[in-house]
């Protein structure tokens, strides 16, 4: 809601417009702010950003091969060694909880090529493809810190990426009925804010097997998305994981809730409490997911030998299928 706006409009505008939208905490999609950096297109040439690599060699450099909007884009080049070349820029600080969207084109010289996007310290990688697409990923940064930088490296060595476009902006996103879970250990377990702070794992052994694990509206049961975990018949599970803010202790439970539904009908999904090492062991829900949307809400109690480990909260799908997951909770409560 902006007042700014609803000042400059016919009073009954407004009206209509309250009783149209949920509104904040509703289940409108991310609503994305300005740009945070400056020159994201690189029309100034690199004007305002610094390059830096520690590779052999690296280079960044606006060039009109590179543009895929207007007359000039990035060309970012790393040699062998090191991690990575690199472009960025300083911006102003967040607050802790809140989400960022980062946008880019993107296209590599010959498709394959490893660049990773940074906000503030939490990033992920993309594979370029050898013709112009677009990388869209919601972050979430779950505390404050220090670190206000926004970039763009290229990590595989010998490669080239051209880049355009980069933008780094605040995404307002929806509220799920597991945000408003006061006690819930878990962030981010409506997905409002894409699988930011879930760990994705698939253990398929070629690529074309591989699990997949996205966020959608179609899996948004309370807020705008949920989580949509997707395997196929002969590829090995398919999961995201959590960690707990605290090691386990003597004598708790905790209870475990998530709302699922398969478009088959029939997909395994498991909600288990596993520790963070091998044997990757813990207490779990085994759910059959149905075409409607089930409650799951179980206590699982800990044995002794997990007393004192760090655990995180995993959901897993091990059947072929799609499985939609929202509102994932996780309460610490007294054992019986
Ligand atoms: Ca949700």
């Amino acid at each position: 809601m902006r007042a700014g706006n609803a000042l400059r409009k016919p009073w009954w505008l407004g009206v209509l417009a309250l009783g149209l939208h949920p509104g904040c905490g509703g289940s409108d999609p991310p609503s994305i702010g300005p740009n945070l950096v400056q020159n994201g297109s690189f029309e100034s040439g690199l004007s305002g950003w610094w390059n830096a690599t520690d590779a052999k060699e690296g280079t960044a450099s606006a060039s009109g091969e590179a543009a895929d909007f207007g007359t000039f884009g990035l060309v970012l080049y790393k040699g062998t060694g090191g991690w990575g070349s690199m472009v960025g820029q300083e911006t102003t600080p967040h607050r802790a909880g809140q989400t960022f969207q980062v946008q880019a084109r993107l296209k590599g010289t010959v498709g394959g090529e490893r660049v990773t996007f940074s906000f503030h310290g939490q990033g992920f990688e993309v594979v370029a493809e050898p013709r112009w697409r677009t990388v869209k990923q919601l972050l979430l940064l779950p505390d404050s810190s220090e670190n206000v930088t926004a970039l763009v490296s290229v990590t595989s060595d010998n490669t080239t990426v051209h880049l355009d476009e980069v933008s780094f902006a605040l995404a307002e996103v929806a509220r799920g009925d597991a945000d408003k879970e006061e006690d819930n250990l878990l962030g981010n377990g409506s997905f409002e804010s894409g699988l930011g702070l879930w760990n994705f794992w698939t253990d398929a052994s070629v690529k074309e097997d591989a699990g997949t694990a996205t966020t959608s509206p179609d899996a948004g049961r309370s807020g705008y998305a949920g989580l949509v975990l997707s395997k196929g018949p002969t590829g090995g599970g398919v999961s995201v994981k959590q960690p707990l803010p605290d090691p386990l202790a003597e004598r708790e439970a905790y209870r475990v809730e998530a709302d699922i539904r398969g478009t088959l009908g029939s997909e395994g999904v498991n909600l288990c409490l596993q520790i963070n090492r091998e044997p990757w062991s813990g207490p779990c829900i085994f759910v059959t997911a149905t075409t409607d949307w089930q409650h799951v809400s179980e206590t699982l109690s800990i044995d002794p030998e997990l007393i004192d480990e760090r655990v995180g909260l995993m959901v897993s799908l091990s059947s072929e299928g799609t499985a939609m997951v929202d509102d994932v909770i996780v309460k610490r409560t007294k054992a019986r």
